[in-house]
């Protein structure tokens, strides 16, 4: 067992469950030095989307909407000047990069297939696991956008509903440089919406509950470099802005059920060529 009987019935109760220490600093250092160099090594002239996390923005957006089979890189809201030219260094400015890059990227593959992930998946009630994204977030110092409050089966929805967020921190998130929180218990709400491809091209939500979030019952996850926070599909979470000095720097994967039905209307999508596998 990667994880004990109590740290699962928090995870059945809470809809998350953080793990301490489950990946050592040194593979969170060497995947923060491998992402700078991908960082390095990308020309951003041409990529004019700018990845909001205002939900609008999103749509119709082929840049995104074909990443997930790709590794694209996406912008800070902020990070440009009127006259759309970057603030910051490159560096500085992306948001985040996604969504295949434990397929495509040998550190990245080997970071995200560890037998260590492929147990936790299995104890947490998923027997035949398929990768089904993947994402390194920034939070940048000083402009970083918030993420508002959403459940990720919202985008990515399978039936039945068999999927776990693993957001591994690959620095100390706190309050102040932009962490998760989220609302205890509140996978129980039920799913209040769905982010799909619309018929005609582009994305569109489709909303069963327009009812606004708790915020009032919002707490902030404050954790430390190294920790797995696992988010139950259902869970309500977000993260604030990053206006301080300080980067948090963290990476998500989510995995799902290969048995589950995966809809062809969800936003991310893969060719023919390159389908879901598994650790
Ligand atoms: O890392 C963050 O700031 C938010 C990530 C998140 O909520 C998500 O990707 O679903």
């Amino acid at each position: 067992m990667a994880v004990s009987a109590e740290q699962i019935a928090a995870y059945d109760h809470e809809g998350f469950v953080i793990l301490e220490n489950f990946v050592n600093a040194q593979d969170c250092d060497r995947l923060r030095a491998h992402t700078e160099e991908l960082v390095r090594n990308f020309d951003p002239k041409g990529v004019v989307s700018i990845f909001s996390t205002h939900e609008q923005t999103r749509t119709s957006d082929d840049y995104f909407l074909e990443s997930g089979d790709q590794i694209r890189f996406f912008f800070e809201e902020n990070a440009f000047l009127p006259d759309g030219t970057l603030r910051q260094s490159k560096e500085r400015s992306i948001n985040k990069i996604g969504h295949a890059l434990h397929d495509l990227d040998p550190v990245f593959d080997k970071f995200s297939r560890t037998p260590q992930i492929k147990q936790l998946v299995s104890d947490l009630g998923i027997a035949d696991p398929l990768l089904l994204q993947s994402m390194y977030i920034f939070k940048q110092p000083n402009i970083g956008g918030e993420v508002t409050c959403h459940q990720d089966a919202t985008f990515l929805y399978t039936e039945p509903l068999r999927m776990l967020g693993l957001w591994f921190a690959l620095e100390d998130a706190t309050i102040a440089n932009g962490c998760l929180w989220a609302i205890p218990g509140g996978h129980n709400f039920g799913l209040k919406s769905r982010f799909v491809r619309a018929e005609g091209g582009g994305t569109r939500f489709e909303v069963f509950d327009n009812t606004p979030w708790p915020e009032d019952k919002l707490q902030p996850l404050e954790v430390e470099k190294g920790t797995l926070i696992v988010l139950h599909p259902l869970l309500p979470h977000l993260s604030r802005e990053n206006r301080s000095p300080r980067s948090r720097h963290a990476y998500t994967l989510h995995v799902i059920e290969a048995s589950a039905f995966y809809p062809k209307d969800n936003w991310l999508q893969r060719s023919a060529k390159m389908p879901f596998v598994g650790f």
